[in-house]
């Protein structure tokens, strides 16, 4: 058993809420460590629309479900992710019944009746939700991501229609757009005229999720503090979604090291260091910092960029032990 360091969320319990994904086995394997040093978790996969919703009058809400219980139990806060992206879907949503695209006004009552069971569902137990997830264009002179049969089928307007379908749902929960690359500016850019866009329609929509997929040399310290000044000038709360840290550029693909080299726990180690002292200086705006990931022994990193290399992008080693990053984003 891993000796237990200072609670992260305990020390951060001034700032903003301190958040993980979790899985329905990290919930076992993951437990000791979720409930000292955690007080928000997402649910990696299991809220996703191929997951919980797989055919058209079939909702899976069973783990999901035991996320929420966990949560309630332990007092956790939950974040729910995601209702509306290009990835993870069944593919039925898109389908009319001869195998075809379906039309508009049938994929925009899917969605409405898809949010409406989902949301209904969670409400009063998910605070937050990713309403929609990546729809941003990576490059290049578009403002949204072609590749995707939500805009493909329906058009622009998918955005603002799934804001509002959720806020029907819960007008409590909190509505979050999500994206990575957040801090590269020119998607930065856009996705800031993305949303200040949904908010002079009047949409429904009260923050931005960095998901800060993050490598020890990249982004900047300057361009992560110019998307954040950017973005919170539109008055939105900021929510950090799905944090890591990986030791390797994002371009590149070694996979000999078995274990990360000095230099680049020192590196991850000052990263961590700069990146908190920015989010605490920000924690008027930031109100929640969430990692994609309690430890190093199970990330989406293990198995992207390069399948089956690990990147050990989080502040909690493979055996759950506390990085000495940990100690120095405790240090104020
Ligand atoms: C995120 N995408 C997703 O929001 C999350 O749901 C998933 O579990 C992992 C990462 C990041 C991403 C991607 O999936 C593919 C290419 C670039 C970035």
């Amino acid at each position: 058993m891993a000796e237990l360091a200072q609670s992260l969320y305990r020390k951060y319990a001034g700032h903003f809420p301190i958040g993980t994904c979790v899985s329905p086995r990290s919930l076992e394997t993951h437990k000791e460590l979720l409930l000292h040093h955690y007080n928000s978790l997402t649910s990696e996969n299991h809220m996703k629309f191929g997951p919980i919703h797989p055919a058209p009058d079939t909702y899976n809400f069973t783990e999901a479900d035991r996320l929420v219980a966990f949560a309630k139990e332990h007092g956790k806060l939950v974040r729910g992710h995601t209702l509306v992206w290009h990835n993870q879907n069944a593919p039925w949503v898109f389908q009319d019944a001869a195998g075809g695209l379906v039309d508009r006004d049938t994929l925009l009552k899917r969605m409405e009746e898809h949010i409406r069971t989902v949301v209904s569902h969670y409400r009063g137990s998910v605070y937050c939700w990713d309403v929609v997830n990546e729809a941003v264009a990576d490059s290049g002179p578009e403002l949204l991501r072609q590749k995707s049969p939500w805009l493909e089928i329906i058009g622009p307007d998918f955005i603002e229609k799934a804001f509002e379908f959720t806020h029907a749902a819960d007008p409590d929960a909190l509505l979050f757009y999500n994206d990575y690359n957040e801090s590269q500016p020119d998607k930065r850019d856009k996705i800031y005229q993305l949303v200040k866009g949904l908010k002079e329609k009047g949409v429904p929509i009260h923050g931005i999720g960095l998901q800060a997929h993050w490598n020890i040399y990249w982004p900047s310290l300057d361009d992560i503090r110019a998307a954040i000044e950017l973005y919170a000038s539109l008055g939105v709360q900021l929510h950090v979604t799905e944090l890591d840290l990986s030791v390797f550029a994002f371009d590149d693909r070694r996979t000999d090291l078995s274990e990360p080299t000095a230099e680049m726990m020192e590196l991850q180690e000052e990263r961590f260091e700069q990146i908190f002292a920015l989010f605490r200086e920000y924690a008027g705006v930031i109100t929640n910092v969430t990692f994609w990931g309690a430890a190093d022994d199970t990330t989406w990193l293990d198995n992207f960029p390069v399948r089956g290399r690990k990147n050990w992008p989080l502040l909690f080693d493979t055996q759950h032990r506390p990085k000495p990053a940990l100690a120095r984003i405790m240090q104020f």
